[in-house]
């Protein structure tokens, strides 16, 4: 197991001891920032530090020395961006510090974006993407919608606060047969829900196939609410959405 000075970048570890508290997030992060390359834990760094023109010229940098963007992404920008949502959870910031984080991951994610997109290969067919009503996250949802065009999907992104209705139109309108939805707040978790309702009452059911995620949201709530498709995270996106087009092939 790695020890706290095995992580070497100094902005991180000092993050680790001063910002985590529960023993299993702080062994998960020295893990993870331990075995990252030290250059994506500069990048872990730049989010953490909201400094979104470091994590432009860092990201660039790690590309330029051969790292692989999906290395890049999961340990430099999400891995940041983790450390975030705890010291959010744990009150250490507050939402302008959050989006400047937010700011400097997307400055990053610039650069990784296209090179995941490109490296799709085989077409998969088209996934409907959106953040239900009342919910303005989209970072989850966007690097979800990243990994599937890079995995060669087509994707229609409805955004953020997407009610039950554009998400029946946009299926109306465009044929695709797997939707994904997305939640952060327990509070429009419960629209997951009404959105498959409406989706039943439009006679639509059969029509598509529903994949959820989100922080709070798990296989079980997936199960209860009657989704067709669970993942915790963008990689399980993927798969989730492979299994369900070959469930409507
Ligand atoms: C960034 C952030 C914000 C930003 C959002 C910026 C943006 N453009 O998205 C801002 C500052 C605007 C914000 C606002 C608020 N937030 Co906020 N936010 C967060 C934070 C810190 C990080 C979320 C995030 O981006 N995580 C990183 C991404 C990569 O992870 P992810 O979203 O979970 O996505 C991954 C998986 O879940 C999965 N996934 C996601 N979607 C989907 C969809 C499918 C189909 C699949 C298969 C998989 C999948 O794959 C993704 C990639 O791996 C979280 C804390 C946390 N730890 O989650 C709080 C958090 C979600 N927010 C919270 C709260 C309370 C709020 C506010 C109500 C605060 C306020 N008082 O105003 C507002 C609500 C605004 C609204 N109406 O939506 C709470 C929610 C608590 C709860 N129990 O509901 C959290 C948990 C923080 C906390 N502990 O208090 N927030």
């Amino acid at each position: 197991m790695a020890e706290l000075s095995d992580v070497q970048n100094q902005t991180l570890r000092d993050e680790i001891e001063e910002y985590l508290e529960r023993p299993e997030e702080i062994a998960r992060f020295i893990e993870l920032f331990a075995r990252a390359k030290p250059a994506l834990q500069e990048i872990a760094a730049a989010i953490v530090e909201g400094d979104d023109a470091a994590a432009d010229r860092l990201t660039v940098a790690a590309l330029e020395q051969g790292i692989e963007a999906i290395e890049i992404m999961d340990d430099g920008l999400i891995g940041g961006m983790g450390i975030v949502g705890i010291k959010f959870r744990e009150n250490f910031v507050f939402v302008p510090e959050v989006l400047s984080c937010a700011r400097a991951m997307r400055a990053g994610m610039a650069h990784i974006e296209p090179i995941l997109s490109a490296a799709g290969v085989e077409k998969h067919g088209t996934v409907i993407m959106g953040t239900v009503k009342g919910d303005l996250h989209d970072i989850g949802k966007n690097l979800c919608i990243m990994m599937l065009r890079g995995s060669g999907f087509d994707v229609i992104d409805l955004g953020v606060d997407v009610a039950e209705d554009a998400f029946i139109d946009a299926v109306e309108q465009s044929g695709a047969r797997v939707l994904g939805m997305s939640a952060l707040l327990t509070t429009t978790m419960p629209n997951m829900g009404r959105t498959i309702e409406a989706f039943i009452d439009a006679d639509l059911r059969d029509e598509v196939q529903i994949m959820v995620g989100g922080a709070p949201v798990t296989q079980e709530f997936s199960d209860d609410m009657g989704a067709d498709g669970y993942g915790a995270d963008a990689l399980s996106c993927v798969a989730v959405a492979k299994e369900l087009m070959t469930a409507v092939a």
